[in-house]
Parts: structure tokens; sequence; C-alpha cells
């Protein structure tokens, strides 16, 4: 702990959140910085970061204060220009954000989900069954992405061609909240033909008529949004709404090959599917962090902070603090994980929510009625993202009932 110039000695660390290592193994720098204090200043980047669940929490719901609008990656939107133009939804505060999050609110409500369900239970039993059919097989390429990509782009109303750009553009969009490292400017520089073709696939001339991307440019028709708006908010679908499920899909399979005894329980009861799917959202959080900026003069702790800081929310770190979870380091899938921050919490909590929940609700209860093991035939290989936490490859073998 060092004196600063601030108003009272305030932690401060030489963490890089970004950095290999963190990335590769983050839970001793987790504890770390929780043990610092309930804000530390990370040396490198001139930063705030806030670890501890009860700060992560209250930063997100003191919108006020802590905005969006500047952006939710390291950049602020006030000094730098964008890499792309801002969200509509994600990088905007109230008043303008409700607009926007009420049409993509509408388009992923509990009515919307009720009509995909049918179609996602069919996909998620063929998928099964291929998978058991094979015995062995990479649960990343095979069914963390396989099955999402299975189900999403259709759902939006995409056309086949070119859905290949769907997970390097998302890819992307998740290392650009990063620092200006290496993993962020080779994502940019590579950039341009996944952008080039997301835009093109967010114009209304792009989507069938009855999918979910559709319905956006519908509630343009009906006023809620602007014409010109409805492009960029379909934009939001394609970042949000395919990696984060795949990473999403990866935490859950990642956790039942390592604690076998919670794949029984599930195996016996399938209705825990999607307790276990919400506690490896708490486990492994596949959004790591996101950032917020002040707009004012504010305390943490006793620390005082200026107006226009970056403040990083490591919501990891918040989802294993030991100060909020017993046996935070226990993948348990009876676990009463409501409150867990892994979908965000407060006005900009995940949109997409349901949808995540019912592709792992329908496809975890297909695999439990068919799979009676899942163990790892080789060492998984870690995908080294700025925000999202995942694996490249899982290979596991399945023994069926
Ligand atoms: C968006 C967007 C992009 C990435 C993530 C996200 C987790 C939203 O473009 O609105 O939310």
């Amino acid at each position: 702990m060092n004196a600063t110039a601030e108003a009272k000695s305030c932690p401060t660390s030489s963490i890089d959140p970004f950095s290999h290592e963190f990335l590769t193994d983050p839970y001793p720098f987790h504890h770390d910085l929780r043990e610092a204090g309930p804000v530390v200043r990370l040396q490198k980047y001139g930063i705030w970061a806030v670890a501890r669940y009860e700060d992560v929490h209250r930063t997100f719901h003191d919108w006020q204060t802590f905005c969006s609008s500047r952006g939710v990656g390291m950049s602020d939107f006030a000094k730098e220009k964008p890499w792309r133009p801002p969200s509509l939804v994600l990088e905007k505060d109230p008043p303008e954000h409700e607009r926007a999050r009420r049409v993509l609110s509408k388009v992923l409500s509990p009515v919307v989900m009720k009509t995909l369900r049918d179609g996602f239970v069919r996909a998620a039993a063929a998928k099964a069954d291929e998978l058991v059919e094979r015995r062995e097989f990479d649960a990343i390429s095979d069914l963390a992405q396989a099955f999402p990509l299975s189900v999403f782009p259709d759902a939006v109303g995409m056309r086949q061609e070119g859905r290949e750009h769907l997970l390097p553009y998302a890819g992307t969009v998740f290392n650009a909240f990063g620092p200006d490292n290496e993993l962020r400017r080779q994502a940019i520089e590579r950039a341009a033909p996944h952008v080039q073709w997301v835009t093109e696939q967010c114009q209304r001339a792009n989507l069938a008529p009855d999918g979910i991307g559709a319905k956006i440019h519908d509630a343009a028709d009906a006023g809620e949004i602007t014409h010109e708006e409805a492009p960029l908010l379909v934009r939001s679908l394609l970042s949000a709404g395919l990696d984060t499920t795949v990473n999403g899909f990866g935490a859950a399979i990642y956790c039942v090959a390592r604690f076998p005894d919670q794949w029984s329980k599930l195996r016996k009861s399938p209705g825990l599917a999607r307790g276990a799917f919400e506690e490896a959202i708490r486990f492994e959080s596949p959004v790591q962090t996101f950032f917020r900026t002040t707009t004012r003069a504010v305390s943490i702790g006793d620390v005082e902070l200026g107006e226009g800081e970056k403040i990083l929310m490591l919501l990891a770190s918040a989802n294993r603090d030991p100060r909020k979870w017993d046996r935070p380091d226990e993948y348990d899938i009876e676990r009463r994980v409501s409150g867990h921050v892994g979908f965000g919490s407060g006005i900009h909590m995940c949109v997409g929510q349901l949808l995540a929940r019912l592709e792992a609700e329908v496809f975890l209860t297909e695999l439990a009625k068919r799979v009676n093991t899942i163990e790892m035939t080789g060492e998984p290989t870690r995908a080294y993202n700025n925000t999202l936490r995942g694996l490249d490859r899982l290979p596991v073998r399945i023994t069926p009932n």
C-alpha cells in the first residue's frame, strides 16, 4: 500500500488484469485485488479496479455516478474516438438507453421465448443424439459453438452464407473493451471483413421477416426507435448474443467435466439444468470485466476519485468473493446462485439472458437424458480474449445411459 496524490492513502497494484498470466489464471490476482481494499489503483493503466462483490454491485447500480456513455471498455469516449459507432444500449445512459433497451426487452421477451422453445428442443435433441453417437469430440467446436450456431442465427433470421464472421466479430468487440494491448490491436487490425459483413446483415432486407432481427425493424415502423437506429440495435444482438452463450456453454461443460458428482446430480434430476447453467456463469464468468467512468467526484471506502476516472469492475472476482459466497470455488448446481453478477446487474443487466438460459436449459436437459458420464480425454486449451473467459479446445468422451 502506497500513499498517492489522492486525498487519503489508497492501495496501489502493479497487477495487469489483461496480461497473459492474469488471463491464464486470474484467481490469485482476484484474491490480491479484493484484499487490497474496496478500490485499488492499477498503476500500469492509471485507472481504478473494484474486485469485491459489494463494490462491483454498488458500481453497477449507481449509473448516475458510474456512467456507460463514455464506453464500458478502458477507452474513454470523451478522450478517444471509439473503434466502432457506440452501441445504442450498452454504451448509453438514461434517458437514451431506455428507448433502445425497451425494444430489445420486447424482442427478447418471455412471449418470444415461448415461440422459440420447441424448435430449440428439436435442435438440442438432434445435437445430443449426434454427440452420443460420436462418443469422443471437442466440447468447444462440436458443442459449445455448434449448438448456439444451430439456433441463434436462425432465431435472428440471418442468411446462411457468411455466418463464419459472427464469432470473429464478437471476439473483436470483446477484445476491444480491453487496453491497447496485442490482443486488442490484432483483433481490430483484422476486423474489417467481419465488420463489413455484420453491418450488411443488420439491414432489414437481409433479415427474415419473422425473426428477432426483423422485430427490431418493426419497432422502428411503430415509432419506438428511428429507422436509422434499427440496424445498430440489430448489431447489438450480433455482438452480444453468440460468443457469450458459446462461452457460457463451454463453461457449463468444463464445470460438469471437472465436477462429476454434479453431472450425476443433473443426470438424475434434469430439472436442475437451469441451476447448472446459472452456477457455471457464476463459477466461470464468461464475461470477466466491464468498465464505467465517473461523472463526478466520489468516494469508495476511504478513497476519493475525481470526475472522468475509469473503473474496472471484476465481475468474475465478485462472483467468487468469499465475503458473499460460501465455498466460492466449488461448482454446486443446487447453490442459491441468485445475485451473481455474471449477467451484470442494474439497468444494463443482460437483456438477452432469457435467450441464453433457454438455449442452455433445453440443451443440458437433452444431454442429461442421454449421457451417463463426461470425462476429459486431454488437456483443455485456453482462448485468450481481453473480456471473455473460455476455452479453445476441450476434448471429452461421453458414455451413454
Ligand atoms: C452491444 C454489445 C456488445 C457487446 C456486449 C454487449 C454484453 C453489448 O453492441 O450492444 O453486452
